[in-house]
C-alpha cells in the first residue's frame, strides 16, 4: 500500500485526488490549517475512512512542513496548498509569495532534510497563469512564461525550484503545468461558480443580478475530477518530467455564461459593449448580467488555450473526456439542487453569495 501527502486537502482538488487516491487503495494524509472555524465540507465524507489520515501544517511555517513529511515519510507528495485567488493576489501579495513560493521549497527541503529524497516523489501544482501576457497560442511546454500577477509571479518560483531540486539532487519532482479546471466544488468567487451559482439563484428568484469583471477572458476550461487523475499519472511515468494539462478546447466567459444561464431556462441577449455590455432576458427584457470594473484586474490574463499532446501522448491522459457542454450543466444542475434545498430549509448557508452579489467580495 503506497502513503501519499496531500496539502491542500480541503481545496476543490485536494479534495477529488483524495478520493481517487483511496479509491487505488493509497493510504492518505492531507494537510489542513488551524482557523477559528473549521472548514472541511469537501473531505467530510472522507473522515470517517481508515485510510484517511489529517494533520494540521500550514505552507507558511517550515516546522509544521517538516513534522509532518516526517512523521508521515509519504511515497508520493502531492503540494496543492495555495493561495489560489489571482485577484487576491494583487491584495495580498506577499502571504501569496510566501506560501505560493517558499511554500514549494519547505516542502522540498522537508524531504530532503528527513532523508527521503530518493524515495518521496512530489508532484506541485503549477499553473496555466505562468503563460500570462501570453507570448504564443495555444501554449505547450516549451511556450515562454510571462508571468503577469503575483500569483503567477509566486508559481514561476515554484516551477523553477522544483526543475532545480530535480537537476541539482535528482529528486523526482515534477509541474503540473495545468488550466483553469473546475467543478461542482469549485470555490463561490471563481468566475465559473460565481456564474452557476447566481444562474441558479436568479432562476428560483433569489437574486436579480449577476455582475462580472471581463467578459472577452478566454479559457482552456477542463473538469477537475479529469485533472487530478493526470496528476496522479505524472508521478507514475519513468522519469521526472512537466507537463501540460488543458482540454485543448477555449471559451469565453461570456460564453460560459450564456451556457449556464440557458441550462437553467432563461435565454441571454447581449447588448453594448466593454463596460458598458449587459446580459438580456430574451423573455422578458429583464437585464440579468452586468459588467462591474471592480472586478477588472490591474493586469489581466484573457488569452489560455492549452495544447495537452504531450500528456496524451507520454501519460495516456484523456483531455476530452468531459466536454466544455458538460462541465457547465455538472456546475448547473448541481447548483439548481443547492439553491432548492436551501429554499426548502435543508441547509443553511452563509451570505456569501449575497456579498458577491453586491461587489462586498470579489
Ligand atoms: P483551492 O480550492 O483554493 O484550495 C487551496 C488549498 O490550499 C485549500 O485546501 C487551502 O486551505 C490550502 N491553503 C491555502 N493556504 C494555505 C496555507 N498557508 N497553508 C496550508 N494550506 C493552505 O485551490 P484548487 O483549485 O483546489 O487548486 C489546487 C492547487 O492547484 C493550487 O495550488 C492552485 O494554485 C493550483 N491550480 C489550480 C487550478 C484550477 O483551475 N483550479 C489551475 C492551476 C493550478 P483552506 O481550505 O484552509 O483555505
Ligand atoms: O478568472 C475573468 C477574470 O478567477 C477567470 C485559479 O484556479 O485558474 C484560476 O485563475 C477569468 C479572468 O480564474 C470575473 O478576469 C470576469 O480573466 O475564475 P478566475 P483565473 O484567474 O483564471 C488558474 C489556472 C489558476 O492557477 C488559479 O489558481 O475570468 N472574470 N469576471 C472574472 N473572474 C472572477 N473571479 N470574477 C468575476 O466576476
Amino acid at each position: 500500500m503506497k502513503t501519499a501527502l496531500i496539502t491542500g486537502v480541503t481545496g476543490q482538488d485536494g479534495s477529488f485526488l483524495a478520493e481517487l487516491l483511496l479509491s487505488k487503495g493509497y493510504e492518505v494524509h492531507g494537510t489542513i490549517r488551524r482557523s477559528s472555524v473549521d472548514f472541511r465540507e469537501r473531505i467530510s465524507h472522507l473522515e470517517s475512512m481508515d485510510h484517511f489520515h489529517l494533520h494540521y501544517a500550514d505552507m507558511t511555517d517550515s516546522m509544521s512542513v517538516m513534522q509532518v513529511v516526517g512523521k508521515v515519510r509519504p511515497d508520493e507528495i502531492y503540494n496543492l496548498a495555495a493561495q489560489s485567488h489571482v485577484q487576491v493576489s494583487f491584495d495580498s501579495p506577499e502571504f501569496t509569495a510566501d506560501v505560493d513560493a517558499v511554500g514549494v521549497l519547505r516542502i522540498l527541503e522537508a524531504v530532503r532534510l528527513t532523508g527521503l529524497a530518493d524515495k518521496c516523489r512530489i508532484y506541485q501544482a503549477s499553473t496555466s497563469e505562468l503563460y500570462g501576457k501570453v507570448e504564443e497560442v495555444p501554449q505547450n511546454e516549451n511556450t515562454p512564461f510571462h508571468p503577469y500577477s503575483p500569483y503567477a509571479v509566486a508559481k514561476l518560483y515554484g516551477f523553477w525550484i522544483v526543475k532545480e531540486y530535480r537537476e541539482a539532487y535528482g529528486m523526482f519532482c515534477c509541474s503540473g503545468i495545468l488550466f483553469n479546471h473546475e467543478s461542482e466544488r469549485r470555490g463561490e468567487t471563481f468566475v465559473t461558480r460565481k456564474i452557476t451559482l447566481a444562474a441558479a439563484r436568479i432562476a428560483q428568484g433569489k437574486q436579480d443580478k449577476l455582475y462580472l469583471g471581463n467578459l472577452s477572458s478566454k479559457r482552456d476550461w477542463g473538469y477537475a475530477p479529469d485533472y487530478v487523475e493526470c496528476m496522479w499519472r505524472i508521478l507514475q511515468h519513468d522519469t521526472p518530467d512537466d507537463f501540460v494539462i488543458a482540454t485543448g478546447e477555449q471559451h469565453t466567459v461570456r460564453e460560459f455564461a450564456e451556457l449556464a444561464f440557458r441550462n437553467v431556462g432563461i435565454n441571454l441577449r447581449w447588448e453594448g459593449e466593454g463596460a458598458d455590455e449587459k446580459g438580456v432576458d430574451r423573455a422578458t427584457g429583464k437585464v440579468l448580467v452586468e459588467v462591474s470594473p471592480d472586478f477588472y484586474r490591474p493586469t489581466d490574463v484573457v488569452n489560455l488555450w492549452g495544447d495537452p499532446t504531450k500528456a496524451r501522448a507520454l501519460l495516456g491522459w484523456n483531455p476530452q473526456k468531459t466536454s466544455f457542454a458538460e462541465l457547465v450543466k455538472i456546475m448547473t444542475d448541481s447548483d439548481m439542487a443547492k439553491v432548492a434545498a436551501e429554499r426548502a430549509g435543508e441547509s443553511v448557508r452563509t451570505n456569501l453569495a449575497e456579498y458577491l452579489e453586491k461587489g462586498i467580495v470579489k
